[in-house]
């Protein structure tokens, strides 16, 4: 197998199965269960330094090595593209339309809806000022999105790892405090992608893992909310 996929069912995760799926690549599943500490076992950790999921590891590299490990799902889901010259314009300016795009996600509406998820649903104590930024934050961000699908029937014109990038953290706009019924075209643009058959498989991957992915237990969050003590083994 061409590659080996390190994942878990979550917005980052769907990220890079969906573009597999799109791309109707071969791959080798290896899920890495985040909330009983699987991302901090040193095996994965050689392959993902950040402690995270998504992470690749190709076997049959264009270049140079004989495989090639890539973190950071918009790296990964740069690196397909480049690789297999899909899902993303080769038309300049529509190019760094999608980069922008996948940039915006990436440092902007993964990170804010992460934590108006975490504040709102995770957070052990409510805070409100917290929830009340974030979600604010977060409604301004489809907001953003909203607008340039009023524009576009995709985000760089065509079907690119942009509208990848944001589907798999919109796939979870309830728990961001979103409804889509005040943001129409991205109302539209997301039915639009969830009938396509490489999304439809791409959320399918992680459906038997997600029954044994309880991120409400105490070793769940000890391992995925900072309170990791590198003295003690999870
Ligand atoms: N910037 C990273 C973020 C990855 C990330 O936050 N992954 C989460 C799941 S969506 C994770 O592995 N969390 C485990 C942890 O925080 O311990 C990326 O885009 O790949």
């Amino acid at each position: 197998m061409a590659y080996d996929f390190y994942f878990w069912p979550t917005p980052n995760g769907y990220k890079v199965s969906i573009a597999l799926e799109e791309l109707e690549l071969p791959y080798n599943l290896c899920p890495v269960n985040i909330s009983v500490g699987e991302q901090h076992h040193a095996d994965f950790v050689a392959i993902s330094p950040n402690h995270k999921i998504p992470a690749l590891v190709d076997h049959c590299p264009t270049q140079g090595e004989e495989k090639r490990m890539i973190f950071e799902s918009g790296a990964i889901l740069l690196y397909l593209a480049e690789k297999h010259q899909r899902l993303m314009p080769q038309e300049a300016d529509a190019r760094m339309t999608c980069m922008q795009w996948l940039f915006w996600q990436v440092g902007g509406l993964g990170p804010i809806a992460g934590q108006a998820h975490h504040f709102r649903l995770y957070a052990q104590d409510r805070h409100e000022y917290a929830i009340q930024r974030y979600q604010a934050e977060c409604a301004r961000l489809y907001d953003v999105l909203n607008l340039q699908l009023a524009r576009r029937r995709f985000l760089a014109g065509e079907y690119s790892i942009a509208d990848i990038a944001c589907l798999a953290w919109v796939f979870r706009h309830e728990r961001h405090g979103i409804d889509l019924q005040d943001y129409p075209s991205v109302e539209r643009w997301y039915q639009a992608l969830l009938a396509r058959p490489g999304v439809k498989a791409g959320f399918a991957v992680g459906e038997s893992l997600i029954g044994s992915g309880d991120f409400d237990t105490k070793i769940a969050k000890k391992a995925l909310f900072g309170l990791h003590d590198e003295k003690e083994s999870l």
